[in-house]
């Protein structure tokens, strides 16, 4: 499917590809990705098999085209990637040393090939590409499974372009496809606000390192920043203000941008704790929602002012149900996403205790887990009718106080996304038989550049940095390194059956401390990281962790960021590339 030979004997008339080429086809059927040479191509994500055998290099001709099917999506993406290799002249900082042959013609086409042109952007969709830069008839042939695939081997044509005139190099070969379906980075909108403009450059950046799910944490107890038509003052009353709100026509330009990228946007309404900020509109519905639930005095609270009270959604009253129904059928009007992220992470006993009506239930028998599983049942059902996979935080399954019996959560319907615990908590969603996405907080949360304490005053006279524990320390230290995040094995612990229901990971940046001022050093280059662990792993072919390649790849990789009009944060000093190691 995925050979040179098709694409030469489609173009007939041309020249033999030569003869390396045979042998990294050959090499594709008969053994997959394992084995990949060394090259100094930059590629960020690294890709599953790149063959370079020899150092041949040819110009960009200035009358470079890309030829593709049409498509909705992939077409304006081709014209971006047009302009993008086009202007982009990127200077590596350790320029790789080529010959530009002189029997290579200039590259005068890039020339795509989509097998199902009508596959949706959606969970599991073929990300497939292979790639081929002949030697000798001025041309690049990208087959690809689906448009997304081709969106991703647009993107690693751009990266093997460079200087200025621009060159690419000939007589390569890449075959590529991810290790993982699902590639995210969460972003919490309610903390604080972020443009639409933000979230698009997000999102852009993203796609650069072929991650395809934007997970919107957009509502949560701090502000409520969506226009939900038919339930507009939650937005009008609960968000930070007039001009800090997401219409729908700012909703709909994210997810056609999304498309644009291959990204999907998948949507997250908060519930039924974190919901404070539903009181502005509906008070009636929320529990506790001026109730403070940590100890009096924390920092935490009165300093940084971190949490509101939280505000839960009260699992009693119908009219949480007639409200959140309206926001739920909006919300998959407005995303087209297959997947619908409905939180219920966090519940505090003390919150719902905090409520009138709650103690009543509570004093007559009732348990905390049946309110937690009367909510799930008078939700879940209805968004699986709007066919919608769920997913929700693993607390609903896993939390110590509050937690629903497994009976309520569908397994070929729901989907966990873990926080807690490493992999032992993933290992116990997937024993559950629940599919898994990971986004461990002791490896993939963001949070905190500056750091952050939980405690009380005397936190500033210890002489040791606390752990994430007790009165002291940092809920959001220590702050994760990219190799951190990079050398985290998602599925470590796990039997082969178990680890197929791992469908990937997800950074997360819950943003009590952050906004648009911090958000792209912030993110990058450490989701990078992320992104080539689930694309193509973090391992060499001998089975050893790759950190000093990656790390020149990286650093490289951030400057071609930076040059794109991503303010990711630097790596090394200029230094090292003057006096390299
Ligand atoms: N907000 C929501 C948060 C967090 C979660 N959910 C969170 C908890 C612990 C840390 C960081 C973030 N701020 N809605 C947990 C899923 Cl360390």
């Amino acid at each position: 499917l995925y050979n040179a030979f098709e694409m030469t004997s489609r173009e007939g008339k041309r020249r033999m590809l030569s003869k390396f080429l045979i042998i990294a086809c050959l090499t594709v059927i008969l053994a997959p990705p394992a084995l990949s040479l060394q090259s100094e191509i930059n590629v960020w994500p690294k890709p599953r098999l790149l063959v370079w055998p020899k150092p041949l290099a040819t110009f960009l001709s200035p009358n470079f085209t890309i030829s593709s099917p049409n498509h909705q999506h992939l077409t304006p993406a081709v014209n971006r990637y047009l302009c993008l290799i086009k202007t982009e002249h990127h200077h590596p900082l350790v320029t790789p040393s080529v010959i530009v042959s002189n029997s290579s013609a200039p590259l005068k086409t890039l020339s795509i090939n989509v097998i199902d042109l009508t596959a949706p952007l959606q969970h599991g969709v073929n990300e497939t590409y292979a790639l081929a830069v002949s030697e000798v008839d001025g041309t690049a042939y990208l087959t690809a499974a689906t448009a997304w695939g081709a969106m991703r081997g647009l993107e690693t044509f751009s990266q093997m372009v460079w200087g200025d005139p621009s060159v690419v190099p000939v007589g390569v070969y890449v075959w590529d496809a991810p290790l993982f379906a699902h590639r995210g980075v969460m972003l919490d909108t309610s903390r604080n606000y972020y443009a639409v403009e933000d979230i698009l450059r997000t999102i852009g950046a993203m796609s650069a390192n072929k991650l395809n799910v934007f997970h919107w944490h957009i509502t949560d107890s701090h502000s409520f920043p969506l226009m939900v038509p038919s339930e507009p003052e939650l937005a009008a009353k609960g968000s930070y203000g007039p001009d800090m709100i997401y219409s729908p026509s700012d909703v709909a330009r994210i997810v056609q941008f999304g498309l644009e990228h291959g990204v999907r946007v998948l949507p997250e309404i908060d519930s039924p704790g974190h919901s404070g900020s539903w009181t502005e509109a509906y008070p009636e519905i929320v529990a506790c929602a001026n109730m403070f639930w940590w100890p009096a005095g924390s920092l935490w609270a009165d300093r940084l002012a971190s949490e509101p009270g939280t505000g839960h959604l009260n699992p009693l009253n119908p009219k949480t149900y007639q409200v959140l129904k309206n926001v739920i059928r909006d919300v998959a009007t407005l995303f087209p996403e297959t997947f619908y992220h409905g939180g219920a992470d966090e519940v505090i006993p003390g919150c719902w205790k905090a409520d009138p009506t709650i103690q009543s239930f509570l004093s007559n028998g009732g348990t905390l887990s049946q309110l937690l599983e009367t909510f799930v049942n008078s939700t879940l059902p209805y968004i699986i009718s709007l066919n919608r996979t769920v997913v929700y935080w693993e607390d609903v399954l896993l939390d110590d106080n509050v937690k629903v019996d497994s009976s309520f959560l569908p397994r070929e319907y729901t989907i966990l996304q873990t926080w807690n615990n490493g992999t032992n908590n993933t290992k116990k969603i997937v024993e559950a038989g629940y599919q898994a996405i990971v986004s461990s907080s002791e490896f993939y949360y963001l949070d905190c550049g500056h750091g952050d304490f939980l405690g009380n005053d005397s936190i500033y006279d210890q002489q040791t940095a606390g752990g994430n524990s007790g009165n002291g320390g940092s809920w959001c230290e220590p702050f994760k390194t990219w190799q951190t995040i990079y050398n985290y094995d998602i599925t470590y612990g796990l039997s082969e059956e178990e680890a197929k229901l791992v469908l990937g990971g997800e950074v997360a940046l819950w943003s009590e401390q952050a906004d648009p001022t911090v958000l792209d050093p912030r993110i990058w280059p450490r989701t990078s990281a992320m992104a080539e662990t689930l694309w193509s792993g973090n391992r060499d072919e001998t089975g050893n962790k790759r950190y000093a390649e990656a790390t020149d790849r990286l650093n490289e990789w951030r400057y071609r960021m930076v040059t794109r009009g991503i303010k990711a944060e630097p790596l090394q000093p200029l230094w090292c590339v003057r006096n390299p190691g």
